[in-house]
């Protein structure tokens, strides 16, 4: 009985959504799409997907002041063009939480007490980026000399010479640093920073790809952790989940944030009790991030957890950055792509299938123009629906699946069989095998790989194969040329192009449909797949399932409308 819980992280709504936002966004929803799909035929399945805003802290206080709007109208408006985005886009989430939800805040402040043992108060010195909503060491910071030239600061700096006209910035990530002394809350860190090792020792799948989780345990054994500062003034930070029984101090955004993951299961009891649904679902929760916000999610979420005695998630995904001319797509640098004016032209699923089909979570990608372009035109409507419509026009496929159908079922590599049928003509002989061996291949590797690598978001490996399906099948096709044969005794020849055709289809239309829910959905129609069999892996062999013999009837006008 499987839960399953997966999540984006939540975003800021200081701007509008761009490419980034909309990548982390269809990775989950198709991660999602895929367990459904996995667990379609096992009973009290479960998958839950949420998204949402992350609507306190000082970042959006500032933004908001800075446009001299009211900050809950501010977030009002920005939250929903996240909501919008996703909605849009056919991203088909359970729950979107905006950490200004009751609920949640509620839950903030549980979670706070749950913790509160391993909190302790102290002066917080240091350099703080209001942009990235966290402070950073010394060695990470620079001074932007007035002539625009960066050097770093002196080994005992002296901070009582810091003016307003002097910049600072952060090394990492670029964004102005200011130095600030005040009175915070502590979490110790250190308390658990051995349990953090052992656990992603004894759980080499926690953090994904495996290159993050190895460089962070080389941290981790480095040395001791500091306290982590998870409060503010109030003063300083008012749009902010006052701390409890001390509102002069506000709850640190990110503590307040990753909490969200939390709300959205139900209260800390039901997460505790084993019992209890809610519990399950944390076991089994796949947090979906980019690599920029790794240390918490990696190092404060887990410890924060195991602090408040709660189980500790799955597993946590890692994946690579958009960029833009080399530098980082991001909403304070302004340099972003924009999906929803993408999808004032393409549909969702080109959307998404070129996004992912053009990357992998291992390596930051530069987003080009023509990958919608080459998506729809080129695979979706060029490879993929030109298959269904060349072999449903014309002729009627019942007679090709009545042939064909038996023979590939039993065997699907009887060759001889197809060999025989065509062997008048060697050219065409040897197409056709060498085609059909290679299909055969690539759906044996697909019956092994498929859920494996769909698991792992490896993605573009099986969109990559299921091109190759297509690319095969259409080859077949052309060779076969089925609508130039008038002769009786050829109609074997012609009817398996069309099998084939047709099957592909159906195959490709199973293993995609978590990438392409609409378009998989209308072939499913066009094909007279039932739901049941759409759903079935299993049936992701040539020849299987019960829809053949049947007329397509609606094929055409359906195909009109498939894209
Ligand atoms: O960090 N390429 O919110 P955020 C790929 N509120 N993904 C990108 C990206 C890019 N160029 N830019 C952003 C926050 N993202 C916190 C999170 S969670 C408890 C709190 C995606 O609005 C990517 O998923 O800055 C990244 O981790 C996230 O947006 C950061 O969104």
């Amino acid at each position: 009985m499987p839960k399953i819980h997966i999540t984006t992280p939540i975003f800021y709504p200081n701007a509008k959504p761009h490419l980034g936002h909309f990548y982390t966004l269809a990775l989950t929803d198709v991660q999602t799409r895929f367990n459904k799909l996995r667990y379609f035929n096992v009973a009290n399945n479960k998958v839950k997907f949420t998204t949402g805003t992350d609507e306190h802290g000082l970042k959006i206080q500032n933004a908001a002041a800075k446009l001299n709007l009211d900050t809950q109208k501010f977030v009002d408006q920005l939250s929903l063009t996240f909501k919008d985005l996703c909605v849009q886009s056919n991203i088909n989430y359970d729950r979107f939480i905006r950490t200004t939800d009751k609920d949640h805040m509620h839950e903030v402040k549980e979670f706070w007490r749950a913790c509160s043992k391993d909190m302790c108060t102290g002066e917080h010195k240091g350099w703080y980026s209001i942009s990235d909503e966290t402070f950073y060491p010394e060695n990470f910071v620079k001074e932007v000399l007035p002539d625009g030239k960066i050097v770093p600061i002196e080994k005992e700096f002296d901070y009582t010479t810091i003016t307003d006209t002097r910049k600072f910035i952060n090394t990492d990530t670029n964004n102005q640093v200011k130095y600030s002394i005040e009175e915070n809350y502590f979490f110790k860190l250190e308390n658990y920073r051995h349990q953090l090792i052992d656990h992603i020792e004894n759980n080499p799948d926690f953090i994904q790809p495996k290159k993050y989780s190895v460089s962070l345990l080389n941290l981790l054994k480095s040395g001791p952790l500091s306290n982590l500062s998870i409060s503010r003034p109030s003063q300083r930070l008012n749009w902010a989940i006052p701390v409890p029984e001390n509102a002069s101090q506000s709850i640190y955004v990110w503590f307040d944030a990753l909490c969200n993951y939390l709300t959205v299961l139900g209260s800390l009891e039901d997460i505790r009790d084993s019992a209890n649904e809610a519990h399950e679902f944390m076991k089994n929760t796949t947090h979906v991030i980019g690599k920029d916000i790794i240390k918490f999610h990696c190092i404060y979420w887990p410890i924060f957890l195991m602090s408040a005695n709660l189980p500790l998630p799955k597993r946590v995904v890692v994946h690579s950055h958009w960029l833009n001319d080399g530098v980082k797509m991001s909403k304070s640098l302004g340099n972003v792509v924009d999906p929803i004016e993408y999808l004032a032209t393409y549909d969702t699923d080109s959307m998404k299938w070129s996004i992912l089909h053009n990357s992998c979570i291992e390596n930051d990608g530069n987003f080009k123009d023509t990958y919608l372009k080459d998506t729809r035109n080129g695979i979706l409507v060029n490879k993929l629906c030109n298959l269904v419509s060349r072999s449903s026009k014309k002729f009627d496929p019942s007679t090709a699946i009545n042939y064909w159908q038996p023979i590939f079922r039993q065997n699907s590599n009887n060759l001889v069989v197809v060999l025989e049928s065509i062997k008048d003509n060697a050219s065409m002989s040897q197409v056709i095998s060498k085609n059909i061996c290679e299909i055969e291949q690539i759906l044996n590797w697909l019956e092994k790989n498929y859920a494996k690598q769909m698991e792992s978001f490896n993605y573009q490996m099986i969109t990559t194969k299921l091109v190759n399906l297509l690319d095969l099948t259409n080859e077949i096709f052309q060779e076969m040329a089925p609508w130039s044969i008038k002769n009786e005794s050829e109609f074997n020849k012609r009817d398996l192009a069309l099998f084939l055709a047709n099957d592909v289809v159906r195959i490709f239309s199973i293993y995609a449909q978590p990438i392409l829910p609409d378009i998989t959905d209308k072939l499913f129609k066009v094909l007279l797949v039932p739901t049941n069999e759409s759903k079935d892996l299993a049936l992701c062999k040539l020849g299987h399932g019960s829809s053949y013999g049947k007329r397509y009837e609606n094929g055409l006008n359906i195909i009109s409308r498939v894209i």
